[in-house]
């Protein structure tokens, strides 16, 4: 596979695009793809400070380089959950110092233990009727939003790509948890007293395209993911997610970014969106979408069928 821009030699080839691009070539790819998702979704204006959620992996750390890129004033946040297997919690840490020092980007970082006196283990075995990842999510919120709001940002930035959102959404569509399927979107706003504005701006790039991105461009991150996420029921509707995307290239792309769109027209789950305007056929006088005759007596007509309207159907 050439890259479709210069016919170098491709290191991605992304289907849902049909886009093969060079190592070159996809390094300023995926930054366009990202100023995009900020301007279409208005997450944030140059100059304004962005606090980065980093973890440590892929995700996080390539969204802080590519907001630095960019050239927005991005400063990082690790959170230190104290979790011990593998040294998990230590290395991820190691990995985002290793990084700031490498880009002169400043970061703080807050250890949950030193800061509270219990590590995100520890508090959870402490509420056993709570998972460890209920008790850790709760814990992250909490501290972001406070460190968001103190630190003057305008904006908190996580690393959450679109196989992540697209994994959430599946899941809430089968539940049709309506609640969270009006409330998920690239950005959460500030929408009471003491809330940080939050936003994803990795929104329309895939997971793959992100480790394609972290390896090309050399950045050293932390391999494994946290001990706790296996088993995680968003894992699994990944692997669905991800079987269709192979016999349907786009297939995740066009899930997730149409249901953004159509929240957006306001054509989701309102009484209105199953409505079209009818008009009666000329011809015949039944209900059709388009004006004139209707797809039946066009058909008869010898006339080319598919002009776009549709049969009304009760
Ligand atoms: S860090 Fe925390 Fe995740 Fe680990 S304990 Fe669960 S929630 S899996 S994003
Ligand atoms: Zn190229
Ligand atoms: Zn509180």
């Amino acid at each position: 596979m050439k890259c479709t821009k210069c016919g170098e030699p491709a290191v991605i080839n992304m289907r849902q695009h049909r886009l093969g691009l060079c190592a070159e070539h996809f390094l300023e790819w995926v930054p366009t793809q990202v100023e995009r998702a900020i301007e279409k979704y208005a997450m944030f204006a140059p100059g304004e400070r962005v606090l980065v959620a980093v973890s440590g992996g892929k995700d996080s750390l390539s969204l802080w380089d590519i907001l630095l890129r960019l050239g927005y004033p991005a400063e990082g946040i690790y959170i230190n959950l104290g979790v011990p297997q593998g040294d998990y919690s230590n290395v991820s840490q190691q990995k985002v110092e290793q990084f700031a020092a490498q880009h002169g980007a400043a970061f703080r970082v807050v250890n949950v233990q030193a800061e509270y006196g219990q590590t995100i283990p520890q508090v959870a075995h402490r509420k056993r009727g709570r998972s460890t990842c209920s008790v850790c999510g709760l814990i992250k919120r909490h501290i972001m939003n406070q460190v968001t709001r103190e630190g003057g940002y305008a904006v908190l930035a996580t690393g959450h790509n679109l196989d992540d959102e697209a994994a959430v959404l599946f899941q809430n569509t089968l539940h049709w948890a309506t609640g969270y399927l009006a409330r998920q979107a690239p950005v959460l706003p500030a929408s009471h007293v003491g809330l940080a504005r939050k936003v994803k701006p990795l929104i329309r790039l895939y997971e793959r395209e992100m480790a394609a991105y972290a390896l090309v461009r050399g950045i050293d991150y932390i391999y494994e993911e946290c001990p706790y996420s296996r088993g995680a029921t968003t894992l699994f509707y990944k692997q669905l997610l991800d079987q269709l995307e192979e016999t349907s290239p786009g297939a995740k792309q066009s899930f997730y970014l149409e249901f953004l769109q159509a929240r957006a027209e306001g054509r989701l789950l309102s009484s209105e969106a199953g409505e079209v305007e009818l008009h009666g056929c000329s011809h015949c006088g039944q209900p059709t979408t388009a004006p004139g005759l209707c797809a039946f007596c066009r058909l008869w007509q010898q006339e080319e069928v598919n002009h776009g309207d549709t049969e009304y159907a009760e």
